[in-house]
């Protein structure tokens, strides 16, 4: 399998958050990816390759113009209001409040176009945001080729991302973005499989009135965890989306033989959707040691998804998104794809 791969995710760096209280560095930092990149090279799971330059014109057709107009310009609005370190947000429009008045100040704006300050901005972010879009899209292209699959180790993640705004350690959303393009250049009908930990509350609102990309998320019930607001089994979809969005809840402490059962059901919902190809939000914060997560699934399980997803015998895109125990995340990401290739 060939993986798609840019170093200016480094770039993206010292990031800070909150967490129960306290503001501690970014859970989401640059040896994820590291990680995961020097574990592919140990196991020879293919080539490495780095991203092509891709504009912003499918990404324009999943997210709002504002707001990609605004993400290049975060850090210097910040750095012009004699800010340095971590841009982050602190002030949201909530109910009862004007969401469709977009401030003129940065404080303001990081609010307007997020909803949580997972989401802190460095010098080198914005970079770092683009090069992880130009990977999915490259990696999409290999499969968009002929590929069987094809992995883009994106960093930062995606699937928080929804049409106007970022949250939860995601700008732009990768998934969706190869989602779109794939369609643009042939595909009929396309499946986000999102198996990390978290629901990816972005990529479900992107596509959720739309019937030509399935969205299908595995994750921990949003009553107990992170995201909250959105991922629960009585989303199915609106207007023409209805049906084509599938939302497995489960909770705190779940193993592998609940959340395979819910895999399964997933890839019966995908078969019967009939999709010509699969992008695969890859999150391997599931597993038992992530420090952010609580299910208890243990690194012989990645595998069995991999091979599992290989069972529908669809061209397949593996997209990175989270995955925070920084060492098991190499392993268990790569154990995935390992076994989607049956070795
Ligand atoms: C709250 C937790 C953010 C979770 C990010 C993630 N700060 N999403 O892994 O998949
Ligand atoms: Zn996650």
């Amino acid at each position: 399998m060939r993986t798609v791969y840019s170093e200016k995710h480094a770039g993206h760096a010292g990031n800070l958050e909150l967490v129960a209280g306290a503001i501690v560095p970014a859970f989401e930092m640059p040896s994820r990816a590291e990680f995961v990149l020097a574990r592919l090279k140990a196991v020879g799971l293919g080539p490495v390759e780095a991203p092509a330059e891709h504009d912003l014109s499918t990404a324009a057709k999943v997210h709002r113009k504002d707001f990609l107009d605004f993400l290049p310009t975060v850090w210097d609005r910040w750095t012009a209001a004699g800010r340095t370190g971590t841009a982050l947000p602190f002030t949201w429009p909530t109910r009862g409040l004007r969401g469709d008045k977009p401030p003129a100040f940065i404080d303001g704006l990081l609010g307007y176009y997020s909803f949580d300050a997972g989401i802190g901005f460095v010098e080198g972010t914005w970079s770092a945001i683009k090069a992880s879009h130009d990977t999915a899209l490259s990696a999409a292209a290999l499969v968009a080729g002929g590929e069987r699959s094809a992995f883009a180790l994106c960093r930062p993640p995606g699937h928080h991302a929804g049409a106007g705004f970022m949250g939860g350690y995601c700008y732009i959303n990768n998934a969706a973005v190869a989602a779109q393009w794939l369609r643009d250049t042939g595909a009929k009908r396309v499946t986000i499989l999102d198996v990390d930990y978290h629901h990816g509350n972005g990529t479900q609102e992107i596509f959720y009135h739309r019937a030509d990309v399935q969205v299908i998320n595995l994750h921990a019930d949003p009553m107990q965890e992170y995201p909250y607001f959105l991922g629960h089994a009585d989303e199915h979809g609106a207007g023409e989306g209805e049906g084509f969005n599938v939302n497995y809840p489960m909770p705190w402490g779940t193993t592998f033989e609940t959340w395979k059962a819910a895999l399964d059901d997933g890839c019966a919902r995908l078969l019967a959707y009939a999709p010509d190809v699969v992008v695969v939000s890859l999150g391997v914060d599931t597993f038992e040691r992530d420090p952010i997560s609580r299910f208890k699934l243990t690194t012989d399980a990645y595998p069995v998804i991999g091979e599992t997803i290989a069972r529908l015998g669809l061209p397949t895109l593996f997209v990175m998104e989270g995955g925070y125990a920084v060492e098991e995340i190499g392993v268990n990401a790569v154990g995935v794809l390992t076994g989607f290739e049956g070795r």
